[in-house]
């Protein structure tokens, strides 16, 4: 693993905007990025709730290769001293040091389920881990007879980040199901220091059913204390045949979450089947719809259930897209070397871009593609101190990228 290649940073250099070519600034218009034919043809529910106006920021990006060679890398987190924690999915924690060789993976984790889209997957910084230098960090957790599920733990990083400490699972995601597939598994702390888990369906006919279920944590977001215990204002508590630790039900994969940064709000991105991947403001109790209400349909072309995508007493995505893009993680640019600030971006997988989405209070007014297609599978993104971005690609040569304006 140690190639000469971590010390050669190759440089890619191309343009952000593939749609201009002289440099002025694109006109307004309503087209949409292009993206091919819908699968569908359901209509939004209001305005703008698809195919945004197609925005240009009119700036490049350089990509730095900061690591090659990583296996299938779901996470990164930038650490405060500049360093950066990367999972790869078979199992593995790695501290990153730009310019220097990977070194060995940091020890203690207990072990993971990976198989299919399972194994270790998002990694959080506590709150205050400039002070107690705990992570928390989610993953398919075999539980016995060929299940599995997925589960939290923290621990304390040693001082030599080669270690975890005092390892303790925080939350299990129940029922197990025999199935590697749609663990969910984004990590988002809020502003009081409780942590939100967002859970997949377990991509299989009989659990997703468990979506609309309370009484399981299948196809949910919950929210959690950082040591486990139950808020005592989560909705569900004291609900008869509910688990205590529901935020929202009705989801089918939430891979990207983050907070709003001035309202605090969680906002999520959930796979679609055939398309009907969503963004949706995820408010306590709300029921976010899947399986019932979807803008996408079933492999094969079948409508998903009766095939609606709206229903009295169901959410409505803020956004969606057909066909799908394949969202992993997303943040809200909070820095300003790029000029986006308030701005999602979205780690996109099929789309193998960067998506860009502008808002305008909770609604989007305008999407932009940010990479070319030549970085692969992005799966996660995470702005950095001095607001460069740094990405992964999932693969079997995942490669960890830093972004920067062009200069
Ligand atoms: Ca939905």
């Amino acid at each position: 693993m140690l190639s000469r290649a971590y010390h050669l940073f190759a440089i890619f250099v191309f343009a952000a905007c593939t749609g201009e070519t002289s440099g002025q600034p694109a006109a307004l218009s309503g087209s949409p990025v292009e993206q091919g034919a819908p699968n569908t043809d359901f209509q939004p529910a209001f305005a703008v709730q698809t195919r945004a106006p197609h925005v240009r920021s009119g700036i490049a990006i350089e990509v730095e290769e900061t690591a090659t060679r990583l296996d299938h890398p779901w996470a990164v987190e930038a650490l405060p001293d500049g360093r950066l924690l990367v999972t790869e999915r078979a199992g593995r924690l790695r501290v990153v040091t730009p310019g220097a060789p990977l070194r060995a993976p940091v020890a203690g984790l207990p072990p993971v389920d990976a198989r299919g889209q399972g194994g270790l997957l998002d990694v959080a910084l506590s709150p205050d881990f400039a002070r107690d230098r705990m992570i928390y960090w989610s993953y398919a957790e075999p539980r016995g007879d060929g299940e599995n599920g997925t589960s939290v733990a923290r621990g304390r990083l040693n001082a030599e980040a080669t270690r975890v400490e005092n390892v303790q699972v925080i939350f299990r995601q129940q029922p197990a199901w025999r199935s590697t597939g749609h663990f969910g598994s984004r990590l988002v702390f809020d502003r009081e220091g409780r942590l939100y888990i967002t859970l997949g369906d377990r991509q299989r006919g009989e659990p997703r059913q468990l979506a609309q279920d309370a009484s399981a944590h299948i196809g949910k977001i919950v929210r959690i204390n950082a040591d486990g215990s139950i808020p005592a204002d989560n909705p569900f508590v004291g609900r008869a045949n509910a688990r205590p630790e529901i935020w929202s039900i009705g989801h089918r994969n939430v891979q990207g979450a983050a907070l709003h940064p001035e309202t605090g709000a969680l906002w999520a991105i959930e796979h679609g089947p055939q398309g009907g991947d969503e963004i949706n403001i995820v408010q306590a109790g709300r029921n976010y719809g899947w399986p019932i209400i979807s803008y996408g349909e079933d492999y094969g072309g079948a409508p998903m259930g009766e095939g609606v995508a709206v229903r009295e007493g169901m959410e409505q995505p803020v956004y969606y897209w057909d066909p799908v893009i394949a969202p992993g993680g997303m943040l809200f640019y909070r820095g300003d070397l790029f000029p986006w600030r308030g701005d999602i971006l979205v780690a996109g997988l099929r789309a193998q871009t960067i998506v860009r989405l502008e808002l305008d209070g909770g609604r989007v007014d305008g999407e932009e593609r940010l990479l070319t297609g030549q970085e692969g599978r992005v799966r996660d993104i995470a702005e950095a101190a001095d607001g460069a971005l740094w990405v992964v690609t999932d693969e079997d040569n995942g490669r960890l990228l830093r972004l920067t304006p062009r200069a």
